[in-house]
């Protein structure tokens, strides 16, 4: 963002009345919305590591990228937590080919595997034809250690069930589980198998039955090998008919749950809009029913291994925009209040809903989606707390969720997703009598590069720190928090 842009909007969010930007001003009556906060009702934790990305596995086979040498994405990925997950996986794992005796000297790996040049680094894949066969190498899995010990973060990682042999499958994992040792949250081994009957990788009549005889085979084969290797999935890219039934099957085996879920697709349909994405999603439904029916049978974890706003790699002007980072802050928070134990949004190279867009040649950047993440990692960990909205007809898109540090400090996190309407909520927080506020804005809703929190930008290294927040007093026991339609904030409490 240009200096003069980032002074208009740093204006537009200082002024002394608990918030007046410029969107809010002049545009009818607010609705008036009330919020309250009962921190002495806790409700699900959040962990350090509940926040994720998640990559293709075919990046791996450029060992320069997940590298101790990246340090460009290495800062964006430590911006959004000291403790995230970095989840390898996504449809081009069915199509990594373990490569053990890959010389180190072949930078990229062994290209003649590769169907063609590989990029310098490789976007989300569009799942419309099977992906080129591509090298993974001993060199990429030491590198991507390399990687994770300058981020602090952790491994899930995708293995090749659609297309290798449990030996091979065995065979990778070993030498991964020995490169990661206790940085290896779990290993998948496979992505969306409930796809796999109409993508190629198997017959039409794949179903629950036979992937469950194969992952068990697959399973075996990995044990024998790595006695205590930790296991997720199914990885199912949204069938809780597989879900439910695999959860009861192999609760013993596997140390979680994992699924996945995107908001809207295909890309080509027109109904797929930013209108559509902020609203509330029968899908997202149906994953939080198997999810819940699951933590009863088995009571075990559960995590959107994947995620993001529109498959087959994203929509322009809809995945690229203001709108994904209410709608990613919002999803996350919507999943740890049902429940869930942590999420990664997909993403990679300059892919339309990629958190973070670039290159180790061209640099990186943030793209607006990794503001609503970041807004999430600034409220931290900790405990939600009851947030009760009333009158929630007149403004049937705004959200709002309690959330208690670890030190005790009270926040809230409030989305007006509604792009008709301001809100001018009034918050009881318990008896707090104080409260800095943190905005998460852009110009417009369809904007795709000026998102800013905290009037601030993300640095090429991943840098941020607010440049504004506003400071506001209780009045006789609560705060008046202008919400203007399209936007989101943090609010911290204070004493
Ligand atoms: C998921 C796949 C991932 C794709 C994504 C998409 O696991 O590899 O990139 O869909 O279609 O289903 O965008």
């Amino acid at each position: 963002m240009d200096r003069r842009r980032f002074l208009e909007l740093s204006l537009l969010t200082s002024g002394a009345f608990f918030c007046a930007p410029a969107s809010f001003a002049g545009s009818g009556p607010a609705a008036a919305v009330k919020l309250t906060l009962r921190p002495d009702k806790p409700g699900n934790l959040i962990a350090p590591d509940f926040t994720g990305l998640s990559y293709e596995t075919s990046q791996l086979s450029d060992p320069t990228f997940f590298s101790p040498d990246n340090v460009g994405l290495a800062g964006f990925h430590k911006r959004l937590g000291a403790s995230g997950i970095l989840r390898v996986g996504g449809n081009t794992s069915e199509f990594g080919v373990w490569t053990p005796n890959a010389p180190d000297t072949a930078a990229k790996g062994n290209e003649d595997l590769a169907a063609n040049v590989i990029p310098d680094a490789l976007g989300p894949d569009t799942g419309k034809h099977p992906a080129p066969r591509r090298p993974v190498t001993p060199l990429a899995v030491r590198n991507l250690r390399g990687f994770i010990d300058l981020t602090g973060w952790r491994v899930i990682y995708g293995l090749n069930m659609g297309s290798e042999s449990p030996q091979t499958v065995a065979d990778e994992a070993e030498y991964v589980a020995k490169t990661m040792g206790d940085k290896l949250v779990a290993f998948q081994l496979c992505n969306e198998p409930d796809l796999f009957y109409r993508n190629g990788l198997r017959n039409k009549d794949y179903d629950y039955k036979k992937f469950a005889i194969e992952w068990r085979r697959f399973f075996r084969a990995v044990r024998k090998r790595v006695p205590k290797a930790p296991f997720a999935g199914p990885d199912t890219a949204f069938n809780t008919e597989w879900l439910v039934p695999f959860a009861r099957e192999f609760r013993h085996d596997v140390d979680f749950l994992s699924q996945h879920y995107y908001a809207e697709g295909p890309p080509t349909d027109p109904t797929m809009t930013i209108e559509r994405l902020l609203s509330p999603n029968p899908k997202l439904v149906d994953e939080f029913n198997g999810m819940a029916e699951t933590q009863k049978d088995t009571g075990l974890p559960f995590r959107m291994t994947e995620t993001n706003s529109c498959y087959q790699g994203g929509k322009p002007g809809v995945s690229d925009t203001f709108a994904s980072a209410l709608w990613g802050a919002d999803l996350m928070y919507q999943l740890a209040q049902a429940g869930g134990t942590g999420i990664n949004f997909h993403g990679g190279g300059y892919g339309w809903y990629t958190p973070v867009a670039g290159t180790p040649k061209n640099g990186f950047l943030a793209r607006p989606i990794f503001y609503g993440m970041l807004l999430f990692a600034e409220a931290g960990a900790g405990r939600l707390v009851d947030a009760t909205l009333d009158n929630t007809a007149d403004a049937p898109l705004l959200t709002a969720y309690g959330i208690k540090a670890g030190d005790g400090t009270l926040k809230a996190a409030v989305f007006n997703k509604n792009l008709d309407r301001n809100v001018t909520l009034t918050i009881d927080a318990g008896g707090a009598a104080s409260a800095a506020v943190m905005r998460l804005i852009a110009p417009r809703i369809d904007d795709t590069t000026d998102t800013t929190l905290g009037g601030a930008v993300v640095g090429d290294d991943g840098a941020w720190s607010a440049a504004v927040t506003e400071n506001v007093a209780a009045q006789n026991g609560v705060f008046t928090l202008h919400m203007p339609k399209a936007s989101g904030a943090l609010v911290t409490f204070g004493t």
